[in-house]
């Protein structure tokens, strides 16, 4: 068993000499995250952010069949079109099957991230277990693929159509250390606080990096948790029943399995028309400058 990862020239380079990179996922920067031309936008300001803090970018992407790890400029058009989603175990599918281009989750970036040896990963939000899950059994491969992957996933928490109560408890009970950026709740996403604390609250990057660098565990991850930038938050209200209207809606479609997410997305997306946008840019520009001084210290530790 093996997941073949192929690293652009850069990313290699760095991480053959310990310098700090931050990967990210493909499916924010996809049709299947967010409209065009933002997503384009969301590119740019997360790719400028790690850079401008000394960090090399690393997109994680299946391209022409091939597991990648940092994409060239030249690249990046191919990644803001359409996509299919590749989460985790969809990953040695598309390898197989040689998709053109397979869009990666926070569950693919993870696993692509760790096998090409990069602690890092910024995303907006992260999958988790679904509200009915006593029916459905849906849980997101996201939660386990933190669980079991030595990076330090940085998110501005779950968005709030997910049970929060349950995904908080997923990490506990997996022994996955949650973590406040500077702040004493568990973020969702369009807003600060979701009304559950974090278990830890920390202050600097130099403690994110020790804390992972004294896991117990080889193989297990973390996540530190960054709230949307004050100005950016949304109104809790309006959005809880944006969400409560895509959930019906999801049901009353049938939708199953992978297809939930994206679908909730969308009708968010349509039903806040834009006003959502904004915000998911600058939280995802926002945890991507936090994720590089997290990857700044870890270099400085090694
Ligand atoms: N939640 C968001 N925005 C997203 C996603 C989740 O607020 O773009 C995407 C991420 O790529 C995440 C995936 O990893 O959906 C989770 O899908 P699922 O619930 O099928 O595991
Ligand atoms: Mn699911």
């Amino acid at each position: 068993m093996s997941l073949r990862v192929v690293p652009s020239d850069e990313v290699a380079s760095a991480v053959a000499s310990g310098r700090p990179v931050v990967a990210l996922e493909s499916t924010i920067f996809s049709h299947l995250g967010l409209p065009s031309p933002a997503n384009a936008e969301a590119l740019d300001r997360c790719l400028a952010v790690i850079r401008g803090a000394g960090c090399v970018p690393a997109v994680t992407a299946v391209l022409d069949g091939e597991v990648r790890l940092g994409i060239d400029a030249s690249e990046h058009p191919r990644i803001l079109g359409a996509a299919r989603k590749v989460a985790e175990r969809d990953v040695p599918v598309a390898v197989a099957q040689r998709w053109d281009f397979g869009a990666t989750t926070v569950s693919a970036a993870v696993a692509i991230a760790a096998a090409g040896g990069v602690d890092v990963f910024a995303t907006g939000g992260i999958g988790g277990v679904h509200r009915g899950v006593e029916v459905s059994g849906d849980v997101s491969a996201d939660l386990d693929a933190i669980a079991s992957h030595p990076v330090i996933t940085v998110s501005a928490g779950a968005k709030a159509f997910l049970d929060l109560p349950r995904t908080l408890e997923y990490f506990e009970t997996a022994g996955v250390p949650v973590l406040g950026w500077r702040h004493d709740w568990f973020p969702a996403f369009y807003t600060r606080s979701s009304g559950l604390p974090v278990p830890h609250r920390v202050e600097t990057a130099a403690e994110v990096a020790s804390v992972h660098r004294n896991r117990s565990r080889d193989a297990s991850g973390l996540l530190l948790t960054v709230p949307i930038p004050p100005e950016s938050e949304l109104d809790a209200a309006r959005i809880d029943a944006v969400l409560e209207d895509a959930l019906r809606d999801c049901e009353a479609a049938g939708i199953r399995g992978a297809a939930v997410t994206p679908f909730v997305l969308g009708r968010i997306g349509e039903v806040t028309e834009g006003r959502s946008v904004p915000a998911n840019l600058a939280l995802a520009e926002n945890n991507a400058r936090v994720a590089a001084e997290v990857a700044v210290a870890l270099s400085a530790a090694r």
